[in-house]
């Protein structure tokens, strides 16, 4: 059922491979004309213009943007223990990988009295976005969250849509994701309105001020990504997330039903995700292709699987060799990619380019989605050619701390002098050398 593209006995050029690859053309410029006004309309008229576009998109208005303490409480004595259990599960090892991120503050001696500190220090506030739509996402609470507290931010708010079912609050599981992990404010706001609001701040309709953040990060749909777009520089984003996408190299010692288990996996998020197969072996695309057209027709979402599975963003790529092949999957630069072959640790660790690396038979992507401990906010449309995903460092500033004496600054004034002539500057230069006149 997946396209293939045969490339055995060519060698394309990175770029021609680029070109050659299935992949979604999601044009975030394109909206751009869409989501000016929404945010200029939120920037003008805070809250009370974040709610009128939630109603005409959520179909739904809550009474006010700020979620009360009580129904995010209510929300996670509610949750069932086998969830709460989970969560409580992916929270703490996503702790553990998270805490390893951490950089020390590094001070080194450029010369006898003159030291350079580069001092980590976090942002102040930050907003995380759970979107809404086709799924519902507590695990995204957790990937955002884990990183921004591990950093030491000091303030946490949760965006994520209003939904009509649910009161016009949040989906509840992610109110009680929330809730678990200690977030301090939840907004009923989702959308370009959502980061609209994070950037400007407003006045809640009870009069309570919704104060901006410095920070915004968390995937969600085109019109999303087109407001991180237009407010970057305001705030500072994360990467922009598109569609999700999965690369699976795998060769003749791979097993068919876990390539299409995993390919369908990541299907199931949207029509316009992407599965693509790279592999030197014709009978193992075969195999995968009939483990598909079993599976696609049982699997509970089998509408937009079959839509994403069949779009030209998916496909199966033939290559002569695994190293042709490694060389389209770092082209191709995957949000999440799986090694599947014979000695998979050698292989993964030759790839240049990939949000993530799954390497061999037990390690597929839903693995990474929830319960691995990596994180699950990842550079996608090929973003990871120079982009990673959210981490600790996402929300931390490094900021470098001059300390010379008067010594070591005489040392090297002429240098600085020079420099600055050098640059036609020469108050530069004389910044330095008043301090030495008597
Ligand atoms: N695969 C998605 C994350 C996710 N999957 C959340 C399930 N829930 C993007 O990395
Ligand atoms: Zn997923």
């Amino acid at each position: 059922m997946l396209n293939r593209t045969d490339l055995r006995g060519r060698t394309p050029s990175p770029a021609e491979l680029r070109a050659a690859l299935p992949r979604a053309g999601t044009d975030v410029d394109a909206v751009l004309h869409l989501v000016r006004p929404i945010v200029d309309a939120v920037r003008d008229r805070g809250a009370e213009a974040a709610l009128e576009y939630g109603e005409r998109f959520d179909g739904v208005r809550p009474s006010a943007i700020r979620v009360p303490a009580d129904e995010r409480a209510r929300a996670l004595a509610e949750l069932d223990p086998a969830v709460r259990e989970a969560l409580e599960e992916a929270t703490t090892r996503a702790r553990k990988v998270h805490a390893d991120q951490r950089r020390p503050d590094v001070t080194t001696t450029v010369v006898d009295g003159g030291t350079v500190t580069e001092r980590w220090v976090p942002v102040e506030r930050v907003g995380l976005y759970a979107p809404g739509g086709l799924a519902v996402y507590p695990s995204t609470v957790v990937m955002n969250v884990v990183p921004a507290q591990t950093a030491g931010v000091g303030s946490l708010v949760l965006c994520s849509p209003p939904q009509a079912e649910f009161g016009g609050l949040p989906h509840p599981t992610v109110l009680a994701a929330a809730e678990l992990l200690g977030v301090d404010e939840v907004w009923a706001v989702g959308g370009a309105q959502a980061v609209a609001l994070l950037a400007y701040g407003g006045t809640d309709t009870d009069g309570a001020e919704l104060t901006p953040v410095d920070v915004v990060t968390g995937p969600g749909n085109i019109y999303l990504t087109a407001a991180k777009r237009l407010l970057r520089g305001l705030i500072g984003i994360d990467s922009e997330a598109g569609p999700t996408e999965i690369a699976v190299l795998a060769d003749d010692t791979a097993d068919p039903a876990h390539v299409a288990t995993d390919l369908i996996s990541q299907a199931e998020h949207d029509p316009l995700a992407a599965s693509v197969l790279v592999t030197d072996s014709e009978r193992l695309a075969d195999a995968v292709d009939a483990e598909l057209a079993r599976r696609v027709p049982a699997t509970k979402h089998t509408e937009r699987v079959t839509e994403a599975l069949t779009g030209k963003q998916s496909g199966i790529v033939l290559v002569s060799t695994v190293d042709d092949g490694l060389r389209v999957v770092d082209a191709y630069a995957a949000e999440h990619l799986e090694i599947q072959t014979a000695d998979a640790r050698a292989v993964a660790a030759r790839v240049r380019n990939a949000g993530a690396v799954f390497v061999g038979p037990y390690a597929p992507v839903s693995l990474g989605d929830y319960c691995a401990g990596s994180n699950h906010v990842l550079p996608t449309g090929g973003f990871a050619r120079h982009s990673s995903g959210l981490s600790v460092q996402s929300f931390l500033r490094g900021i470098h701390v001059v300390d010379y004496s008067e010594e070591a600054l005489r040392e090297v004034a002429g240098k600085v002098v020079a420099l600055a002539n050098a640059e036609d500057l020469p108050a530069h230069g004389e910044a330095v050398t008043a301090r030495f006149e008597s």
